[in-house]
């Protein structure tokens, strides 16, 4: 529709004639094996899809004839038709789904079936794709699984409704009339999760409000719990470590005291009680001044252990938050997560991932890995993205956030040698990680297209594709959404795909290039604030990160400097250490360079600095001009919105570069270029 709001799942009508005779003849009939909600929900997705595509209702058949669509998992199709599926299982596991046109003696049939009904309703969201991609169905045989355990989003909603980082409009989850009321938005936002194989939701802002763990709000978690789990999503929570004086009535909260574990365990038995499905508790302790077990002189393993016992009984889990820096020791906080998570590693509970930040300072436009992947081999590691773009022009800016995923995680650890890879270390392939998680920081809220800006949508799709396979390409991810949402037709696709991978290095440019970071302006992170912010924190300022002096800008993490890159493996810590074989787009982050320093082309940094920001405006003038020539194949609204949310970025992209420019200029007493315009 031309809100938005139908995302990545719009079934309009099949123009092609001959395709749409052709799909209609590969579904005959469709027939189901089986009982349950999740079933139900596939089928419901495929009548849908049907009613889209043909302005018919899907025949149905009571028996397998020519060309019927064949729906159940494993245990229940029939025994006849399993031989044909010999050897396919071997290729699945529990969630994944094998899609075949079989031939059950003489007669062809297409068949979706799974282990699971959760692997059946990915199946089934994988074959409408297949039609609304056009692709032919008749020889159709696919097998997929997701390589990943638990895919879950992360929402930074408030129990009063705002979001922390949320520019959609407000949280979705109205808890004032739940129970009661099940908006049909819960249910879409449902389908919309599990035709990308996301198969969890933490509900709650990290920042936890100890309420929602009261018997009140359980009730109303478990109206959510109840709507998600016919699409195989679980629901979490996030745990506010003080909960037990807060929403109980004791006097401490520390992991070691007999009677708050026993509140923690009696709560968690409460939850199961009404969602014996619920996934278990996400933690920010002692973290930006959030409680933790260190107020008691206990370290993460104490409290994530005490609650992961809570829950264990229920098969429940912890994801513990890596995410923390402490303003009394401002060294650098680049170092700090690791310092105090690493020498923990083999001690915490089997049911315990600690969950980590793509990299260690906090979702910048680009920032290195973070140096705890690979480093905690006997500790499952989960991934965090960002999927809200607090850093990266809130829902103003149009920015493709898989390219930067997927920059993130084929990056080499070398942890175990070469081809040691983030992604392997998510997957769990790396060091043979049982469980194995990836969060992504939700963008979704009540506005009418769920992200505000049209194009924030690819960022919650691809999310959820690189969550289901870590290694597909951000540009198939990028095809697929944009023949989905918008056009298939070739020249569109090839046009904005490209606009849109390019969006993501575009960003860097006019913001942070060269290994610049956090230079947001304080606060609210939106727009330029190089300068001395506001804030009484050191390491909240930008100055702590830019470090810009008259002799040069950077922050020096190199063995003269905060070491930082000790804690990254050989060869990376050699290489980060010289300003010589530091790849130019970290070289800022890992040393204080002379303005006059010069680089790889023969120019100073002053120099190629200015260059970086004029190139990342003139990429959004590109944007600008590939989206305006795109009308005929976009609806009118979604059009114009874009066209003028992109005026808003080229603007900000100026202003990126004016400010940022004659900020540092200044210190580096140098004339800009004469390429950069003189700012207004
Ligand atoms: O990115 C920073 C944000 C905070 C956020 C914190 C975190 C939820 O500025 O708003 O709090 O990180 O990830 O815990």
């Amino acid at each position: 529709s031309q809100d938005g709001y139908d995302l990545w799942l719009q079934y309009y009508p099949i123009e092609e004639a001959t395709l749409r005779e052709n799909y209609s003849t590969q579904i005959q009939g469709l027939i189901t094996y089986g009982s349950g909600a999740t079933l139900d929900a596939a089928v419901s997705e495929l009548e849908k899809a049907y009613a889209g595509f043909f302005d018919a209702s899907i025949p149905t058949a009571i028996s397998i004839k020519e060309n019927s669509l064949v729906l159940g998992t494993r245990d229940n199709l029939p025994a006849y038709v399993l031989p044909s599926l010999e050897g396919e299982f071997t290729k699945i596991n529990s969630e994944g789904y094998i899609i075949k046109k079989i031939r059950i003696g003489n007669t062809p049939a297409t068949v979706i079936t799974a282990e699971t009904e959760a692997g059946l309703l990915y199946g089934t969201f994988r074959f409408i794709k297949e039609m609304q991609l056009r692709n032919a169905i008749d020889k159709i045989s696919i097998t997929d699984s997701p390589k990943i355990q638990i895919r879950v989003l992360n929402h930074w909603d408030n129990l009063d409704r705002t979001v922390e980082r949320g520019y959609a409009g407000f949280s979705i989850w109205d808890w004032h009339h739940l129970p009661e009321l099940i908006k049909p938005e819960y249910i879409d936002y449902a389908r919309a999760n599990a035709s990308i194989g996301i198969n969890g939701t933490v509900l709650t802002n990290v920042n936890a409000s100890s309420v929602v763990l009261t018997s009140a709000y359980i009730e109303k978690v478990k109206a959510l719990a109840d709507v998600f789990r016919s699409y195989g999503i679980k629901v979490y929570l996030t745990a506010r470590f003080s909960s037990p004086m807060e929403s109980g009535d004791l006097e401490t909260a520390d992991p070691f005291d007999p009677e708050v574990k026993q509140w923690w365990k009696d709560k968690a038995d409460e939850i199961y009680a009404e969602i014996p499905d619920f996934g278990g508790f996400l933690v920010k302790a002692n973290s930006e001044g959030q409680p933790g077990p260190n107020n008691y002189g206990r370290s993460h393993v104490d409290g994530a252990n005490m609650l992961a016992e809570a829950v264990a009984p229920h098969n429940g889990i912890v994801m513990w938050r890596a995410f923390v820096y402490s303003e009394h020791d401002p060294d650098d906080r680049a170092k700090q997560a690791y310092s105090e998570f690493v020498p923990f590693d083999g001690q915490f509970h089997d049911n315990v991932l600690v969950q980590v930040k793509n990299g260690p300072i906090d979702f910048q436009p680009r920032e290195p890995f973070h140096p705890m992947f690979g480093a905690m081999p006997d500790t499952p590691l989960m991934m965090e993205f960002q999927i809200t773009q607090e850093y990266l022009g809130f829902s103003s800016h149009l920015v493709y956030l898989p390219k930067m995923f997927e920059e993130v995680l084929d990056e080499d650890t070398y942890v175990q040698g070469e081809g040691s890879t983030v992604a392997k270390v998510i997957d769990g392939t790396l060091s043979n990680k049982k469980l194995t998680g990836i969060a992504g920081v939700a963008n979704i809220g009540t506005a009418k297209n769920w992200t505000g800006h049209p194009f924030g949508q690819a960022n919650w799709y691809g999310f959820g594709r690189l969550a289901w396979d870590p290694y597909i390409d951000s540009e198939e991810i990028a095809e697929d959404w944009l023949k989905m949402t918008f056009s298939k037709d070739k020249d569109f696709v090839d046009e904005v795909s490209e606009m849109m991978l390019d969006s993501r290095e575009a960003v860097v440019n006019y913001m942070t290039p060269l290994g610049l970071h956090h230079i947001m302006d304080t606060g609210h992170h939106y727009g330029p604030g190089p300068w001395v912010g506001n804030l009484d924190r050191p390491e909240w300022n930008p100055v702590y990160y830019h470090r810009a002096d008259s002799l040069g800008v950077g922050f020096d993490r190199t063995t003269t400097g905060s070491n930082a890159l000790a804690q990254y493996a050989e060869p990376l810590r050699e290489k980060y250490n010289s300003i010589e074989t530091t790849p130019e787009q970290y070289l800022l982050w890992f040393h204080h360079v002379p303005w006059d320093y010069e680089m790889k082309n023969g120019k100073t940094l002053w120099h190629n600095m200015a260059a970086k920001y004029q190139q990342g405006v003139e990429e959004v003038e590109d944007m600008v001009k590939t989206w305006n020539e795109m009308e005929e194949y976009v609806d009118e609204e979604r059009f114009a919105t874009t066209q003028m949310l992109l005026q808003i970025q080229l603007k900000e992209a100026k202003w990126w570069r004016d400010a940022v420019l004659l900020y540092f200029k200044q210190f580096s007493e140098m004339e800009l270029p004469e390429f950069v315009p003189t700012p207004e």
